[in-house]
């Protein structure tokens, strides 16, 4: 038999076809009973294909687990501690994503500064037929974005701000050397001096907050924030109250705290752009994905090095 893998959450059928080609996968997702399942295939199991959060507890249930293969760039839903102290591998899926997710954060941009969800409303419902006046929208050009973590996927979007004649500045833990960007060493400082705040930093302990309810209140009323990271990088409690009261200008927002409820009073704000998680969710960029946790488990299993380590 091949070599035996646990796979905790549903994966795109690419996915799924191509680990059942190389494993026997057992489908914890699936099982009616859980620890049933677990108790009779858990010593066995190698590998797990994650789509989703990986705790200590079911680490310990699997004493050969070599390898925790990840669905997704970001990993704060792996207990990456826990998999170290037990010198169990990581892998996630960077690089594949950057263009994808890139361009849904200046996509999320131009729909919230040109009104596109509002107007696309207008025609449908009649209203220019009926000869009202849409209101005018604004321009990116000239603006100042602000880029909160200038990672792989962070230069993707600065690159494309800059074809959009927009000035791009940044910020994150380090000043990196070789970027023509503007750094800060302050994200309030820079919320201040930015018309839009984009965040693309990792999620997880390190960042949890840091776009605080200060550094909102520095972007001000006419400041937007876009966050295409994760929902615990912004005071989202904060967030909603500012976009309120007026004292933010707008936000265009992929992620959510408590994925996938979205606080409600945001469906009623006209300042506010909302998606379901999809920066990464073209046809293309999820196959290459899925094609990554696979070709993680192939290597490990293989002894070959791993293509994209965490741990
Ligand atoms: C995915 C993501 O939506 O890669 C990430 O970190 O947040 C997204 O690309 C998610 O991981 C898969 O459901």
């Amino acid at each position: 038999m091949s070599v035996e893998i646990l796979q905790t959450h549903k994966l795109l059928d690419s996915c799924q076809a191509a680990l059942a080609k190389n494993f026997t996968v057992h489908k914890l997702f699936e099982a009616e009973d859980r620890e049933a399942l677990l108790a009779s295939v858990a010593p066995r199991i190698r590998g797990i294909a994650a789509g989703g959060r990986i705790d200590a507890k079911l680490m310990d249930a699997l004493p050969k687990l070599e390898i925790i293969a990840s669905f997704g760039v970001g990993y704060d839903s792996i207990d990456i501690e826990a998999a170290r102290t037990r010198g169990i591998h990581v892998t996630n899926t960077p690089d594949v994503l950057n263009d994808a997710v890139a361009e849904l954060g200046i996509g999320l941009m131009l729909s919230l500064s040109r009104r596109i969800p509002q107007a696309d409303a207008f025609v449908r419902a009649g209203r220019w037929a009926g000869r009202e006046r849409f209101p005018f929208s604004f321009e990116l050009t000239g603006r100042t974005l602000g880029i909160l973590g200038l990672g792989r996927i962070g230069k993707e979007v600065a690159s494309r701000a800059q074809g959009l004649k927009m000035r791009v500045v940044y910020h994150g833990r380090h000043k990196q050397e070789k970027v023509p960007y503007v750094y800060y060493d302050k994200l309030e400082d820079m919320a201040r001096d930015s018309d839009w705040l984009l965040v693309v930093t990792p999620g997880g302990k390190g960042t949890e907050g840091i776009v605080s309810r200060k550094v909102l209140e520095a972007l001000g009323p006419d400041g937007a924030l876009v966050n295409i990271a994760r929902g615990s990088v912004v005071d989202q409690a904060a967030l909603v109250d500012l976009l309120r009261t007026g004292k933010l200008g707008g936000a265009a927002l992929d992620v959510f705290i408590d994925e996938p409820n979205v606080p409600e009073e945001l469906f009623t704000l006209d300042n506010v752009v909302l998606s379901p998680h999809v920066a990464s969710a073209t046809q293309q960029t999820r196959d290459a994905m899925g094609a990554l946790v696979v070709e993680n488990l192939i290597a490990q299993f293989k002894g070959e090095p791993l293509l994209s380590p965490v741990v």
